[in-house]
């Protein structure tokens, strides 16, 4: 792996990522494929597991049929793992799919065929945060060295998948237009049966409420935590080194306190005024 980053459609993206991007744009959706798409480290596994519970009716034994990245493939690294792109394009319908791209280079097939997409926002602090942590283990980023020089960088944007600035909003200024429903990973966290019952909605099932209360159970921290199909830890190791911590790291709001310094915070809250003043999106975070 090149743990380098280049340019691609105005984001920065890693070069091992960036070499197949004429595939990835190309990337063939179909009608009622499900798309699931987020900014890194923002929830998206947690979400791919509760997808996959309610397009299951809740069984557990079926939703731990294989790891989620092969259950729920991403499409920017079809070229660097299992499953590829020959095993998705035979995947069965409707085929639920994981991406990290911004709105403005979401492959133009998913909105084609006005696939449904699910979109999770997560506070920026707890975001960056969690990023860091992982691109320590991600063998395809540069390495984050201090915690201040990462702060910095994902304000700029200069971070894989680019700005979560333009990110959010991307996703944020569409979602009435297009078909898009947009959650909250604090919300997830705070009243998950309520969101878990927003994300059936959209998918068209209805299940019961002794179901739903067993995908919170399934897809709690704890549970996918202890869960190898759901807690990444038989992930290629040329891509992800898991020797010093794993994947599922501690999924709170607010663990952001941690690293950020007053001085930081101060900072982080000015430049976050500026980017994000012409936007109507708030995070409910509690201080
Ligand atoms: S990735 O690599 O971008 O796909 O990562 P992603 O899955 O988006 O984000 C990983 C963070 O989500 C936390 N996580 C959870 N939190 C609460 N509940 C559940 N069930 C859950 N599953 C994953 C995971 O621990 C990472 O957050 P941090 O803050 O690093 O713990």
């Amino acid at each position: 792996m090149q743990r380098r980053l280049t340019v691609v459609g105005g984001m920065a993206l890693a070069e091992d990522v960036a070499r197949n991007w004429e595939q990835i744009q190309n990337f063939q959706a179909r009608e009622g494929d499900v798309l699931i798409d987020t900014y890194p480290k923002s929830g998206t596994t947690w979400i791919q597991e509760i997808v996959d519970l309610i397009m299951h009716d809740g069984n557990e034994q079926v939703c731990r049929r294989a790891p989620i990245y092969e259950r729920i493939p991403f499409i920017e690294l079809l070229h660097l793992m299992k499953p590829g792109i020959e095993e998705v394009n035979m995947m069965p319908s409707p085929r639920i799919l994981k991406s990290h791209l911004p709105m403005h280079l979401v492959p133009p097939s998913f909105w084609k065929h006005n696939c449904k997409v699910i979109y999770v926002a997560r506070n920026p602090r707890d975001t960056a945060t969690s990023y860091y942590h992982f691109d320590q283990m991600l063998l395809f980023h540069p390495e984050p060295k201090s915690w201040e020089s990462f702060l910095e960088r994902f304000m700029k944007g200069v971070v894989g998948w680019g700005s979560w600035y333009d990110h959010v909003k991307g996703f944020w200024e569409q979602k009435e237009k297009l078909n898009i429903l947009y959650i909250f990973f604090e919300d997830l966290k705070k009243t998950p049966l309520q969101e878990i019952q927003k994300v059936m909605r959209f998918l068209g099932k209805n299940l019961s409420d002794e179901t739903l209360n067993n995908i919170v159970r399934l897809s709690s921290f704890t549970h996918m935590r202890a869960n190898p199909m759901a807690n990444y830890s038989d992930f290629p190791r040329e891509i992800l080194d898991q020797s010093k911590a794993g994947f599922m790291r501690k999924g709170k709001v607010g663990d952001w306190k941690t690293l950020f310094t007053i001085r930081q915070n101060e900072l982080f809250e000015e430049h976050y005024r500026r980017q994000m003043g012409d936007c109507s999106l708030t995070f409910h975070v509690p201080k």
